[in-house]
């Protein structure tokens, strides 16, 4: 295709500024992809240090946002800060933040449609869980979580949808190749629909959910998966210039 593969690295809740000093000059000494978008989200405190040490060609990311400007809101970041700091990209809707502090749709919606119309990028994450797959309504939960992006979202030109099934999250447990092409096929289909051809067309999504050095590039083969978003291996920098490379 003629999407840009992209590849993000989410680092989660993890790091000292020690241990992300060494992943910083392993990155620095890896070879990035020419054709590769590659963006690296640190925890919000060590944003600044990655920024500064990090080299240009790659891009930082935050892992989450308020959702306006900032003002009286005790403990949030707004995406103006983040702006400040660097910042071209934020993850948005991570499964974790969904089940583990209770992020809604319409919550996530905002903040994305904030970013956005702030210049910031947004890795849109949707994914069902294994009991919704076991159900058969994969693609359903994944529309839905969709469609409560398109309720906010005007501008996709700088979204990547990224597909992470629940069940392939830090489990090991990877989709197949052909279990994720499927996924990511009809989320073209909905992005085609719903919006228009042009945009399907345009739009990365990317796999997340246990991607790693090793199956990376099988699933890079599939024509719909245009990149992946990794939690794991991207601690790792050798692994994560692998996975860059599969493009
Ligand atoms: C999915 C992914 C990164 P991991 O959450 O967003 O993490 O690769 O550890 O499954």
């Amino acid at each position: 295709s003629n999407r840009t593969f992209f590849v993000g690295g989410n680092w989660k809740c993890n790091g000292t500024r020690e241990s992300i000093k060494k992943l910083v000059e392993e990155l620095n000494f890896a070879t990035i992809e020419k054709d590769c978008e590659v963006v690296v989200a640190p925890p919000y405190l060590y944003i600044s240090q990655v920024r500064k040490t990090l080299k240009d060609e790659i891009q930082v990311a935050a892992q989450n946002s308020w959702y306006n400007k900032g003002g009286a809101f005790t403990g949030e970041i707004s995406p103006d800060m983040l702006k400040d700091v660097g910042v071209k990209w934020v993850i948005q809707g991570h499964s974790e933040r969904r089940s583990i502090i209770g992020e809604s749709d319409s919550m996530i919606a905002k903040k994305s449609q904030y970013c956005l119309s702030q210049g910031l990028g947004v890795m849109a994450c949707i994914g069902e869980s294994l009991a919704e797959r076991d159900a058969n309504k994969t693609t359903e939960v994944c529309f839905n979580q969709l469609s409560g992006y398109l309720a906010e979202v005007k501008d996709w030109k700088n979204v990547v949808v990224a597909y992470e099934p629940v069940w392939a999250i830090g489990t090991g447990k990877v989709a197949t190749p052909q279990q994720a092409q499927d996924v990511h096929l009809a989320i073209r289909g909905w992005l085609s629909d719903k919006l228009s051809p042009e945009i399907a067309a345009a739009t990365r999504i990317i796999y997340g959910g246990s991607a790693n050095a090793s199956n990376c590039h099988e699933l890079a083969k599939m024509p719909d998966i245009d990149g992946f978003l990794v939690g794991g291996a991207a601690l790792k920098g050798p692994d994560f210039a692998t996975i860059c490379g599969a493009c």
